[in-house]
Formats: structure tokens, C-alpha cells, sequence
């Protein structure tokens, strides 16, 4: 399996959390999503990735975007260990809460949402910080919410699920845009208990073959 990756973006460190929980081996294709106007635009980047996006995972014959396309497609062919819930129920309340953060936090804090802004709109950094800060904390707190009724040690009971796999990239993300992190003491529990397990910390934007040298650090 190939996985194409840039090392910083929250999207592609989900499906290398996953990977690692199921114990796969998968080679990492950087693409370069900032460097000479980003090569997620090459044409042949876009036969694979039609919206031009990391990640997108290669097994054999089956090419897929999207991060929810990939999760599934890892959790049918290799379902252990499960990480949607063990009941219908929970399969849902995992869905749930991964849309809310693949649908409607992540897309607004985008790589090309913020580029839109700057172009059109002449957005400065601060102005494009402002921006991301407030949808990650509109959807934080919805999140915070549904946690009450729904986590144990992880977002859904005690088991890691996709739930948590969207939440500490978005936490990651968070921390970038300087989102208070004590206004969300559920989200910041699970994220820190998540982040010292191996297969999280290996996922880390810091711990990649393309993590810039200036930035790396070791797990
Ligand atoms: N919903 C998609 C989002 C993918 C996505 O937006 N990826 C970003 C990096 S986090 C990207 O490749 N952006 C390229 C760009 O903005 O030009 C998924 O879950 O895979």
C-alpha cells in the first residue's frame, strides 16, 4: 500500500493514526502541499486525488481520496482492531462525531480556503488565524457537548475509535491557530492520553520522512 501524505496536514496523519493501530505497513509518498504552488495541482497528482488533496491511499487497483473513504476501506479488509463501536449505536455516535470535524470544522481551516481568503479578500496572517480559531472553537464546543453524553477514556466509551483519529489531528490543528485549549477540558483529556500512545506519537506531523529538519523531533 502507498499512501501519499504531506507531513502537516491533519487529513492524512487520520489514516496514518489507522494504519499504525492496525499494524500496516504502507509507503509514504510525500506531496508537497505549500512548495512551488503545491504539488497537489500536478495533473497527475489529480488523476489520483481528483479534488487535488492528501491523503490518498494505493492497494493494488483500488486509488481512494478522502479520509472516511479510506478509514472504511481499511476497516472492512482489515477490521482489527475495530474502531467504529462495538454496537450499531456507537458505530453511529463515531460517525457523528468524525463529521463533525471532517465536514464541518476541518473544511472552513483549509489550506485552499485560507489561500481564497488571502487572494480575494487580502486576508492577513492574523486575519486568516482569526478565521480558523473561530470555526475550530464553534465546533469544538459543539464536540465538547456530545462528549459529555458519549465519552468514557476516548470519545465513544473507552475504545479508540475514528472519532478520536479525526479529533487529535484537529487538535493539532487547533494548537496551530492558538485555540484555547481550557475552554475544551474533554477534548484536551482525550488528546493527551491519545498522543502518548505509540501509534499516535509515530503519526505525529513532527515524526514524518518529510517533517522539514527544523521542525522534527524524535518520538
Ligand atoms: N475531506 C478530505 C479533506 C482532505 C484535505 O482537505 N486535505 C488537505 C490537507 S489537510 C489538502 O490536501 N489540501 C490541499 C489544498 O488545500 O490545496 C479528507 O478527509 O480526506
Amino acid at each position: 500500500m502507498k499512501l501519499y501524505s504531506y507531513f502537516r496536514s491533519s487529513a492524512a496523519f487520520r489514516v496514518r493514526i489507522a494504519l499504525n493501530l492496525k499494524q500496516l505497513n504502507c509507503e509514504i509518498i510525500p506531496v508537497h502541499l505549500v512548495k512551488n504552488g503545491g504539488e497537489q495541482h500536478a495533473p497527475a497528482f489529480q488523476v489520483l486525488s481528483p479534488r487535488g488533496e492528501v491523503p490518498c491511499l494505493v492497494d493494488g487497483d483500488v486509488v481512494l481520496s478522502q479520509s472516511m473513504a479510506i478509514l472504511d476501506y481499511l476497516e472492512s479488509k482489515f477490521p482489527s482492531p475495530k474502531l467504529t463501536g462495538a454496537t450499531y449505536q456507537e458505530r453511529a455516535r463515531v460517525i457523528e462525531l468524525s463529521e463533525m470535524i471532517n465536514s464541518g470544522i476541518h473544511p472552513v481551516q483549509n489550506l485552499k480556503v485560507l489561500q481564497k481568503l488571502e487572494k480575494d479578500f487580502f486576508s492577513k496572517d492574523e486575519q486568516k488565524e482569526s478565521w480558523a480559531r473561530h470555526w475550530i472553537e464553534d465546533g469544538f464546543t459543539a464536540f465538547e457537548k456530545r462528549l459529555e453524553q458519549s465519552s468514557g477514556k476516548f470519545c465513544v466509551g473507552d475504545s479508540i475509535s475514528w472519532a478520536d483519529i479525526y479529533l487529535v489531528p484537529q487538535v493539532f490543528n487547533a494548537k496551530r491557530y492558538k485555540v484555547n485549549m481550557e475552554k475544551f477540558p474533554k477534548i484536551a483529556d482525550i488528546d493527551s492520553r491519545c498522543m502518548q500512545m505509540a501509534e499516535f506519537i509515530k503519526a505525529d506531523p513532527m515524526h514524518q520522512v518529510d517533517t522539514p529538519s527544523e521542525l522534527k523531533s524524535k518520538p
